[in-house]
């Protein structure tokens, strides 16, 4: 099932999307659906089913969720570790350390506040002159780190920044507008196997394509349990958090995102995402 959110009236309702149009949740966001299903012990879709509306609109999607914290995890794809060692010419392979280490990085990513739903302006932080699109998997998680659903994600990064100082580095992924979902949620029962997903990558410029890039989710190094048993180690993340997997699609220095550029990801199975690039002061 697909489910996100909508804005009626001003209010923010769960919603669930199919076939171009919107069954509304009235008086339940998403993130008060999926508590209101682990408390009442039903099944988040099977929840969704029976309190949706009969009836659809043909409404647009918003942020699928609010999230109360967003995560993500680095140097999952030999792609992005090897880029990374060469672009900063690290001295050991740090990045490639990582790739190779049972350790994952995780690293804190922000809260709904800097999320940016599909279509709405994605962040150049005004200091940066290498911003690029990081196109990920992510995933929704339930209490506990229990997998609930997919969605996509735009890592939006700073790289200038995280190339001068690796200390720099939340300051190159954490700031207005740096992290874009939706467009909205795959539910966990409906993606039996999330290791065989084709994600593409654009980004236009005045209409013209500038770049083209595209990754198998075969090529993640890591099994998502992994990666949620890490982020979870000693650290009780609340219901609602997500947990952006890792790029594998690495943008040339020539795609570095201008104002106006229009990044779009898309995963059959889930949608396509696309965001104005917008400078952010
Ligand atoms: O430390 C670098 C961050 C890496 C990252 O965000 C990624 O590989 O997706
Ligand atoms: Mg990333």
């Amino acid at each position: 099932m697909h489910i996100g959110q909508v804005t009626f009236n001003g209010a923010v309702n769960a919603a669930i999307f199919e076939n171009g149009s919107a069954r509304r949740i009235r008086g339940l966001d998403l993130l008060g659906l999926l508590k209101r299903s682990e408390s009442e012990g039903v099944a988040l879709p099977a929840l969704a089913a029976k309190l949706a509306d009969t009836s659809s609109q043909a409404v647009t999607p918003i942020l699928p969720i609010h999230p109360p914290e967003v995560w993500g995890c680095g140097c999952t794809y030999e792609t992005s570790a090897s880029f990374r060692d060469a672009e900063h010419g690290t001295r050991e392979g740090m990045y490639a350390y990582v790739y190779r280490e049972a350790r994952p990085e995780v690293f804190f990513k922000g809260t709904a506040r800097v999320c940016t739903g599909p279509g709405q302006p994605i962040g150049i932080r005004v200091d940066s002159q290498f911003t690029a699109p990081e196109p990920e998997l992510a995933i929704v998680l339930g209490t506990g780190g229990r997998i609930v659903g997919f969605t996509l994600a735009n890592d939006v990064s700073a790289w200038d920044i995280e190339r001068e100082n690796a200390l720099y580095l939340t300051q190159s992924k954490v700031y207005n507008g740096c992290c874009a979902l939706g467009p909205v949620i795959l539910t966990a029962d409906g993606l039996p196997d999330p290791y065989h997903l084709e994600m593409t990558c654009t980004i236009t410029r005045g209409g013209k394509e500038l770049y083209a890039g595209s990754v198998s989710t075969a090529r993640l190094h890591r099994r998502l349990e992994t990666l949620v048993e890490f982020l979870t180690r000693a650290n009780t993340i609340p219901c609602g958090t997500v947990l952006l997997t890792g790029t594998g699609i690495i943008v040339t220095r020539e795609s570095a995102l201008a104002p106006g550029d229009v990044v779009t990801i898309a995963i059959p199975e889930i949608g396509v995402l696309a965001n104005p690039a917008a400078v952010v002061g």
